[in-house]
């Protein structure tokens, strides 16, 4: 069995490769109903073929005749086979399932928000990344989820678990992973506009990446805060709804943002000063852009406020 799973693990064509610690007979599994089923198609139709070309035509009183009404061995044959096909694969299905539904007590907890269009990830010590899951290796790991939003699904193909991600609940999801690297994450219900740009990485590292990857300071000290600033545009994901051309997406674009005057869906109007894009970015719901759609999630608790100021720098430069 374990030869079997070593060479199942490696992926193909159906399924990509397979990193679980404790999954390794899904694929087994998957593999065994998946040729089960193409071996009964195919031969279905075989024997579908073989009677339309050998049949004759008959009389209709020889053909009564002839008719078999009953063969009991044959029937014997083709329902207790199946049943136990049915049976054993249930069993084994609900084998792994148990697995796949039960969270060793030692895991690690991580908390994951669904927000149109990003995740965003708590770790234990407060740290907050957006899109990028870190996770050491061999290690149990339970995620805690919940939407902002809509229904999102969360869904890691090479671990082999999938989870809906539901607005005002909470979905639980383990896993752990035996193998490092970065593999993708996806969101697989369609959640809008940008639903298949909802993608994450998921990052598998050794225990002493992982814990300095929770005491790091994402902040880059060596280069101009306007630079920073754009780093942070697309690590974020701000890139997802503002472009930086002038060309429109779902929200406004940056270019000649600063000091523009905007006007808003309640007919009030404001200049783009450092307090109205502070505002915007914290509490994006008090002004709403006349002519745009309230969707910007608010980034308060995600962004510190140096980070707030280079972005404001890097709309300033856009400005230029
Ligand atoms: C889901 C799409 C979305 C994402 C992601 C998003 N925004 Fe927005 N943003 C909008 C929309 C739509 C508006 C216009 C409506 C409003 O005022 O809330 C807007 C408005 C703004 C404004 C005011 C712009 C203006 O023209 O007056 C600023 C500043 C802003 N966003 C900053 C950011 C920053 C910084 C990020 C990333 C950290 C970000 N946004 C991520 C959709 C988004
Ligand atoms: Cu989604």
């Amino acid at each position: 069995m374990n030869n079997i799973q070593s060479l199942t693990k490696k992926g193909s064509f159906y399924l990509p490769e397979n990193i679980s610690a404790n999954l390794g007979q899904f694929d087994i599994l998957f593999y065994v109903i998946f040729w089960l089923s193409v071996i009964l198609f195919v031969g279905l139709l075989i024997f579908g073929f073989f009677f339309i070309i050998s049949g004759k035509r008959q009389q209709d009183d020889q053909l009564a005749k002839k008719q078999i009404t009953h063969n009991v061995k044959l029937e014997v044959i083709w329902t207790v086979i199946p049943t136990l096909i049915v049976i054993i694969i249930f069993f084994w299905g609900f084998k792994e399932y148990l697995i796949m539904r039960t969270t060793a007590p030692n895991a690690l907890e991580i908390y994951v928000s669904g927000k149109k269009w990003f995740w965003e990830f708590t770790y234990p010590n407060g740290k907050k990344a957006i899109d990028e899951l870190v996770v050491p290796v061999n290690q149990p790991i339970k995620l805690i989820m919940s939407s902002t939003d809509v229904l999102h699904s969360f869904y890691l193909p090479n671990l082999r678990v999938k989870r809906d991600v539901i607005p005002n609940r909470y979905t639980v999801m383990s896993f752990e992973s035996a193998k490092l690297g970065n593999y993708n994450i996806f969101c697989t219900e369609y959640c809008g506009d940008q639903h298949s740009n909802m993608k994450a990485i998921l990052k598998v590292v050794d225990s002493d990446d992982y814990t300095s990857f929770l005491n790091e300071v994402d902040f880059d000290e060596s280069i101009p805060l306007s630079e920073a600033g754009a780093n942070i545009y697309v690590k974020k994901g701000c890139n997802a709804c503002h472009s930086v051309d002038g060309s429109n997406m779902i929200g406004p674009t940056w270019k000649g943002l600063y000091n523009k005057n905007r006007e808003f869906a309640d007919g009030t109007y404001a200049k783009a000063d450092e307090v109205y894009l502070k505002e915007s970015i914290l509490y994006p719901q008090r002004k709403i852009v006349k002519g745009y759609q309230n969707v910007m999630p608010s980034y308060q608790g995600l962004l510190v406020d140096k980070e707030i100021d280079a972005i404001i720098e890097y709309i300033k430069e856009l400005s230029k």
